[in-house]
């Protein structure tokens, strides 16, 4: 892919870049995006009906089971180009913050830094009556596990629709976001909010934005540069087109 001069000679003087990501970058590395068919045991609910609070009190032991399957999946699964471009990326720029929607882990294992995960992590666990991290639990027969503490049902510490994000998450990102030169979406469907409306922060600053996704989101009519393709493929491109030239 060829990529205007404008978003090459930017990249190269930019001093401060953030990168919003979502499922599509590590669909490439074998993980379902989040809309994906869902298939085996779960086949017939939609991922939207099953990552809430009010689908886990329903049925505990079902929400549980699909994030046990999710996470040993997960652990399976290794962070691909797309992923060590944005690790790479950020060795290149003064300032870079990568904010990224997944619960996988991948960015940290390819490398990246500097990174806020606004849903959470799938490793991670938590009490659902406290809301606090439990590190140390074991499979029992109750399913899901009890809290050690409280005894209250163990969850995933990720972030279930209706639920608040981490505390000062989505803060920290819209305010790096308006003060960033340039500012990239990545593989992300754009439907979900708040993460959704941290582009407009940009376009609100006029700050020069990057939309990579394999098909038009509701974003792409409103981003300066929409490239069409594997965020494997493209990534790595743009890497070596701005800094390896
Ligand atoms: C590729 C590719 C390749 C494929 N290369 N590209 C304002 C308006 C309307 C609604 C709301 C609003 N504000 C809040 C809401 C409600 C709600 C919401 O947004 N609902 C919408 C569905 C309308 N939001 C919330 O509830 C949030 N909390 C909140 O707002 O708190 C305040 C509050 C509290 C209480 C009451 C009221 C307000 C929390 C949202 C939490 C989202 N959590 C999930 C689950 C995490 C755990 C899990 O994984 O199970 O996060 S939902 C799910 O969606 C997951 C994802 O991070 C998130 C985003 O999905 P993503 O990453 O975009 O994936 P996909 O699958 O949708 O898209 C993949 C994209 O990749 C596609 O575009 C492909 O084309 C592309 N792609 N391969 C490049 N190789």
């Amino acid at each position: 892919m060829s990529f205007p001069e404008e978003v090459i000679r930017k990249l190269q003087s930019a001093e401060r870049i953030v990168v919003l990501t979502g499922a599509g970058i590590s669909a490439e590395s074998g993980v379902p995006t989040f809309r994906d068919a869902q298939s085996g045991l779960w086949a017939n609910y939609k991922p939207e009906e099953l990552a809430t609070p009010q689908a886990f009190r329903r049925n505990p032991k079902m929400v549980w089971e699909w994030y046990m399957m999710r996470r040993e999946m997960i652990k399976k699964v290794k962070p691909n180009p797309g992923h060590f471009a944005l690790a790479a990326i950020e060795k290149k720029v003064p300032r870079f913050l990568l904010v990224t929607q997944n619960i996988d882990n991948l960015h940290h294992l390819a490398g990246s830094k500097n990174v806020i995960e606004i849903h959470g992590n799938i490793q991670r666990t938590k009490c659902f009556d406290e809301d606090i991290v439990v590190d140390k639990w074991e499979l029992t027969k109750d399913v899901p596990p009890l809290c050690p503490r409280c005894g209250g049902m163990l969850r995933p510490d990720v972030v279930w629709f209706g639920e608040m994000l981490p505390p000062g998450a989505f803060e920290r990102s819209a305010e790096a976001v308006r003060n960033s030169d340039v500012f990239f979406s990545i593989g992300t469907s754009s439907l979900v909010y708040p993460a959704a409306s941290l582009p407009y922060e940009a376009f609100s600053k006029g700050i020069l934005s990057i939309e990579i996704n394999v098909e038009e989101t509701p974003l792409t009519a409103h981003v300066d540069h929409h490239f069409r393709g594997l965020a494997g493929e493209i990534l790595p491109q743009l890497v070596s087109a701005t800094w390896l030239t």
